[in-house]
């Protein structure tokens, strides 16, 4: 455990499984771990008890350290707050928005703090509240996002900050991985390839649908009504568009959005559910074991590293 992030979080590979509503529940997140990484259940949308139950249960999968990902946008993520507070997993992360409020609480109940940024002047507020990592989300992710890529974000929020940070959005293979060294990440996140995997119970629908995904499947609405969204084309996304081309009422288009998640990944509706995948899904061919997507990202570092060598010695 040489890696800062690794020493810091008590892993083996310094890679953390993105907060997915809906996906990452117990059962991905305690595979994460178990497989050397570091899973999260996505508290989501949903209420505190589903969450401390889901807690519990990834205590009962894992004896390693696994996280809780808090959507701060969620009409319940004080009560989720809470509820983690109590129940102290190793890491709580955060996303879509600013979870300065909580850092006292959690730092105080020995929970580490990695929220989840769009920004560098983000990265540095957080920074200053006490986070203990960053993670620098590029553009190229699922679900709601911000403008910047990961290209251009990572170094960024590198050069901004002391403390590890982790690139996400954009990252499936070892190449990605060896580019966000390279930019002088501390580690990875992951979302989408681990939709693709055996442990994840999302429906096999939306696992095919990311598996099909071509370069420019994962588009993004929402745009006009301030929370943009990545997800992969389909009805859904194309009445999304329609109705914001045309600028219909604020309630109209989000009433659109209401309960597209739930369709997506649990009744596997390709057509009208809110599939959320980051540009990444293009590069994702097979569904396989936690442990081995981890371990794909460490793989043949020795030849990537040669190859660019070689290219780069004029
Ligand atoms: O949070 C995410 N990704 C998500 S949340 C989500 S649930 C959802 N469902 C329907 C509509 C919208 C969301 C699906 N995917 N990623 C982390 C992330 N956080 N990306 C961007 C941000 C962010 C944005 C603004 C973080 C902080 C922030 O600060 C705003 C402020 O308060 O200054």
């Amino acid at each position: 455990m040489e890696n800062r992030l690794c020493k810091l979080l008590g892993i083996e590979y310094p890679v953390i499984q993105g907060g997915m509503a809906w996906v990452a529940t117990a059962e991905l997140a305690a595979a994460v771990s178990n497989g050397g990484g570091l899973g999260l259940i996505a508290a989501g949308g949903a209420p505190a008890d589903v969450v401390r139950e889901q807690i519990k249960k990834c205590r009962e999968l894992t004896d390693k350290p696994f996280g809780v990902n808090v959507m701060l946008m969620s009409p319940f993520s004080e009560e989720v707050m809470q509820v983690v507070i109590e129940e102290k997993p190793a890491v709580v992360a955060t996303g879509a928005g600013n979870p300065g409020k909580y850092m006292e609480a959690l730092k105080a109940a020995g929970i580490k703090v990695l929220p989840v940024i769009a920004s560098v002047a983000m990265a540095q507020k957080m920074e200053k509240m006490g986070a203990d990592a960053i993670i620098a989300e590029g553009t190229e992710a699922g679900g709601h996002i911000g403008e910047i890529t990961t290209m251009c974000l990572v170094p960024q929020v590198v050069d901004a900050v002391s403390v590890p940070v982790v690139a996400a959005g954009g990252i499936a293979d070892a190449r990605g991985a060896v580019a966000a060294f390279a930019l002088g990440a501390d580690g990875i996140q992951v979302g989408t390839r681990f939709i693709c995997s055996d442990e994840c119970i999302a429906h096999e629908n939306y696992k095919n649908a990311v598996l099909k995904a071509k370069d420019r499947d994962a588009v993004v609405t929402g745009r006009s009504t301030g929370a943009p969204v990545r997800a992969l084309k389909n009805k859904l996304t194309r009445e999304y568009q329609r109705l914001e081309k045309e600028n219909a009422p604020f309630e109209e288009i989000e009433q659109l959005g209401v309960g597209g998640l739930r369709r997506a990944f649990a009744e596997g509706d390709v057509q009208m559910g809110s599939l959320m995948a980051g540009q990444s899904a293009a590069m994702v061919h097979k569904i396989e074991p936690c442990a081995d997507i981890i371990r794909s990202y460490f793989k043949n570092i020795d030849d990537i590293l040669g190859g660019i060598k070689t290219k780069m010695e004029v």
